[in-house]
């Protein structure tokens, strides 16, 4: 049991959502802890909080009650990001963002920000095979310290492979286009002009939570975007008469190591 009283109030809220085995307690776990188990357990697992720079960001994980359709709309309530994740061999895991969660975030922020995301991407990207170390890079290293561009990531995406006899490559049920030209919709959708807001070929990724590919790229973009987000909060804080003593105490470095609630 947490202690409550050590819990740092989270600025801002960050919510994962999708269909069920599409990988998104596995893509919190890889990002968290910087590890993929074949099994983990959603359950106990709701609520991650990470510290980015001076603030604390609640990166929220669904406990598994996607499989029982039973997520409501307070699910969403006030967060400043949704991560949909879909799986890039099942296409009907991306029909059911837009059948069945996209109404969920009804009830988030009006400047929420919106990334699509396609998971197991090393099942059928030879480019995703590959874990971080074999590109040379520490696994904890940051977005900034690489040489390598953090954008685009993904979409458009590589042709389609066919599977291999030895289990190599598995079909590709989803291309790139189809996860951007959802991502239009799911714009049209919040009555945003597709001019005005962040383009598809920066929020749509292509991620595996198995080798770690892109996992870094997608959260701290994310987090990045949300900062406006969170300066506003605080401002409409600053604005009320209630004074909050969190805001003021000194935190530590920009990567410093994430609690779990
Ligand atoms: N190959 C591969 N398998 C994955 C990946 N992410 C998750 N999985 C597997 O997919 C299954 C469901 O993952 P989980 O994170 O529990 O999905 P959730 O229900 O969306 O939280 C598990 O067996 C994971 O090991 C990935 O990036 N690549
Ligand atoms: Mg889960």
């Amino acid at each position: 049991m947490p202690d409550l009283s050590k819990m740092k109030k989270p600025d801002v809220k960050v919510v994962l959502l999708g269909d069920m085995n599409v990988g998104k307690t596995s893509l919190l776990h890889r990002y968290m802890e910087r590890k993929f188990k074949d099994t983990i357990s959603t359950v106990g697992g709701a609520f991650f909080l990470k510290q980015w720079g001076p603030y604390n960001i609640s990166i929220w994980d669904t406990a598994g009650r996607e499989q029982f359709h039973g997520l409501g709309s307070m699910y969403c309530r006030g967060a400043a990001a949704v991560i949909l994740t879909y799986d890039v061999t099942n296409w009907q895991s991306l029909a059911e963002l837009e059948e069945r969660f996209l109404s969920l975030t009804d009830t988030a922020n009006h400047d929420c920000i919106y990334a699509l995301v396609g998971n197991k991407a090393d099942l059928t990207d030879p480019r995703a095979q590959l874990p971080p170390e074999a590109a040379g890079l520490p696994e904890d290293q940051t977005e900034e310290e690489r040489t390598e561009p953090r954008v685009p990531s993904a979409c458009p995406t590589p042709p389609a492979s066919p599977t291999s006899p030895s289990g190599a490559l598995l079909h590709k049920q989803v291309a790139g286009e189809d996860a951007a030209a959802l991502y239009g919709r799911i714009l049209r959708y919040k009555g945003l002009d597709e001019k005005g807001s962040l383009p598809a070929e920066k929020m749509c990724f292509e991620t595996s939570a198995k080798t770690g590919y892109n996992v870094d790229a997608l959260f701290e973009t994310l987090f990045d975007l949300v900062l406006p987000s969170i300066l506003r909060k605080r401002h409409e804080n600053q604005e009320s008469p209630t004074v909050d003593l969190e805001d003021f105490r000194g935190v530590g470095t920009k990567r410093a190591r994430s609690t779990c609630c």
